[in-house]
């Protein structure tokens, strides 16, 4: 198992349910951490770079992986984590949420890649993790477009894969089903949703993130799928 202690993190969405228990997980391990979500919470981290950042905005997130690496003269891990969901049939939703969607699940991404990966490269041992979705591997109903942005994702992240290997990146995507947070609720259930019972924690995905960036660096992991066991294979 790789060491992390000392390298330096930017998390998107750190504010929150997954990206802060993979921020708070990742400060455990000893590392040094830029924290972007647009309410700019620090977690209480001590020595984080945390500054008001919407993944919307390329300006604001090369802003932020900038302050990161002046801080910390670094940049060695990017965890790809902001997101938001709807759920409703196609015609049914709200259209400034199909936006909202598109613009945070995939130009928020392709926004920070872009932002961090001269750093990843530069750091000789980068590595690139996507919070995707068991929504970015199959197709589920009333989930079009959350769906479709989650494919995105992965499909952005494996073929980047191909251009940063040589290069010592790695890309990962990290696949989790239902996860009990704030999103998991989001525009169209409600907390009595069915769905929402025996949810994974947000830090059963930290775990698993941790995982996937202390493998050896003889190797990658491309994708990890994992579902609650409240929720079955299919669909
Ligand atoms: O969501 P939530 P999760 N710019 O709502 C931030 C995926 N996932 O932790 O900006 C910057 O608790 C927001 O902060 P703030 C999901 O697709 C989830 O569940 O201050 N940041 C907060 O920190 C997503 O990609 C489940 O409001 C923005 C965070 O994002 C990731 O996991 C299942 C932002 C959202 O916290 C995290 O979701 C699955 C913006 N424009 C995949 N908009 C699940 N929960 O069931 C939002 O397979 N944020």
């Amino acid at each position: 198992m790789a060491t992390l202690a000392g390298k330096v993190a930017v998390v998107t969405g750190a504010s929150r349910g997954i990206g802060a228990a993979v921020a708070r997980a990742l400060d455990e391990q000893g590392v040094r951490l830029g924290l972007a979500s647009r309410s700019g919470d620090d977690l209480g981290i001590d020595g984080a770079v945390a500054q008001p950042c919407d993944v919307r905005d390329a300006d604001q997130v090369e802003a932020l992986v900038a302050a990161t690496v002046e801080h910390f003269g670094r940049l060695d891990i990017a965890v790809a984590n902001a997101g938001v969901g709807a759920y409703a049939s196609f015609l049914e939703l709200d259209p400034d949420d199909v936006e909202e969607m598109i613009d945070v699940n995939v130009k928020g991404l392709l926004y920070t890649v872009r932002a961090a990966l001269p750093h990843l490269i530069e750091s000789g041992e980068g590595d690139l993790v996507t919070i995707a979705s068991e929504a970015g591997r199959r197709g589920f109903p009333r989930e079009t477009v959350y769906c479709a942005s989650k494919f995105a994702q992965v499909g952005f992240t494996r073929a980047l894969d191909h251009e940063l290997r040589d290069v010592g990146v790695r890309c990962s995507n990290v696949c989790p089903g239902g996860v009990a947070t704030d999103f998991a609720i989001g525009h169209g259930r409600t907390p009595d949703t069915p769905e929402l019972d025996g949810m994974m924690t947000p830090d059963d995905v930290a775990e698993t993130v941790l995982f996937v960036l202390t493998r050896p660096r003889n190797h990658r992991i491309l994708e990890t799928a994992f579902r609650p066991m409240s929720e079955p294979s299919w669909g």
